[in-house]
């Protein structure tokens, strides 16, 4: 059972409505905020945050922050990110191990990084060419500046080509920008963009990370069972604390079974977020690909199983993700 007891996957209108209403039932402790930039077709992002006197964000707490969908169709991502921000609140009004731990740091939680794209696959319609697959699939924003017939209709989806328009918002970060595993070609699905942090998206999250102490960050993708660390490509050094950056990838990897490996062993990227983040601030970045083998599988199985550590092989009986994330937190709160 997931902490809100859902059954199904989110809208993307139920992802801002569960976080403000979590912040009007859990007072000086969960607060909804809204990031500075709103989206290419106008959305707000929203996040919580949670922490004791959670208004008091100076109190030189470190910070837990943990992200949700980058790629629109990978729908799990969204829902562990949110179930997460659930399950902190509740663990603290509750007492026991989740309280002192979230009384220790400040968690901030952004479900949906990318809400057009994220918007688009949810809802998705047939269009033109395209079939209600074909959207549903889409993976990136909604950057559409490089049509002026887009740009004017003001919607990727409207436009013949929308689903393949847009920038890869995990390759437009400023780590490596430019280099390998990253595509120039406004069409392809790893598409960079024009610049190191041309998308608002990605604009909002390094608000987050160069603004506040985050000192621990987990970004969920789906999928293929991996906890991933720096580097995002094989031509770098490794970290000079990667003894103790992969033992805490190791333990999470117990509990949730997947494995843990440098990201450069998958393939190579440049432009992703922690590749960014880490090498900016040395705090500790980790991607995780939730679920064996789809984007965006049956809920029950998939979502339930994998938060908590119910069914899949490995990970089975020894927490999921949910504990996974509990590890990430109190390795937080002893920095
Ligand atoms: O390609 C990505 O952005 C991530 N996989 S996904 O299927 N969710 O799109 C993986 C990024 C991990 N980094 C590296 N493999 N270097
Ligand atoms: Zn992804």
């Amino acid at each position: 059972v997931l902490p809100s007891g859902r059954t199904s996957y989110r809208r993307h209108y139920e992802y801002d409505f569960d976080m403000k209403e979590l912040a009007r039932n859990n007072p000086g402790l969960v607060k909804a905020f809204t990031l500075p930039e709103p989206t290419w077709e106008g959305r707000d992002v929203v996040g919580v945050e949670i922490a004791t006197n959670v208004e008091n964000i100076r109190d030189g707490k470190a910070v837990n922050f943990t992200m949700g969908i980058h790629h629109a169709r990978e729908w799990p991502a969204g829902e562990h990110a949110m179930e997460w921000a659930i399950e902190l609140a509740k663990g603290y009004k509750a007492g026991g191990e989740l309280r002192t731990l979230v009384g220790k740091t400040r968690n901030i939680v952004v479900p949906i990084v990318n809400p057009d794209g994220f918007n688009i696959s949810r809802e998705a319609e047939p269009k033109g060419d395209f079939t209600r697959f074909d959207y549903e699939m889409k993976r990136k924003n909604c950057n559409v500046s490089d049509s002026p017939e887009a740009f004017r209709t003001g919607v990727c989806k409207a436009n013949p080509a929308g689903r393949l328009r847009g920038t890869d918002p995990n390759r437009n970060y400023a780590g490596f920008w430019g280099g390998a595993g990253a595509s120039t070609a406004w069409s392809s699905d790893t598409f960079r963009g024009s610049g190191p942090f041309s998308e608002p998206e990605t604009r909002n999250v390094r608000s987050i990370v160069s603004n506040r102490q985050v000192t621990n960050l987990i970004t969920l993708h789906t999928y293929s069972n991996l906890v991933l660390r720096v580097p995002g490509v094989a031509d770098v050094r490794p970290p000079l604390d990667e003894p103790a950056y992969k033992a805490l990838g190791d333990k999470m990897a117990s509990r949730n079974g997947y494995t843990s490996q440098p990201s450069w062993a998958l393939y190579d990227t440049t432009g992703s977020t922690e590749d960014w983040s880490y090498f900016a601030t040395g705090g500790w970045g980790f991607t995780f690909e939730v679920g064996p083998n789809e984007f965006h599988g049956p809920f029950a199985d998939g979502v339930v199983a994998e938060y908590a550590g119910l069914a899949p092989a490995a990970g089975a009986g020894k927490g999921g993700n949910r504990q996974a994330f509990i590890d990430m937190l109190a390795n937080a709160a002893d920095s």
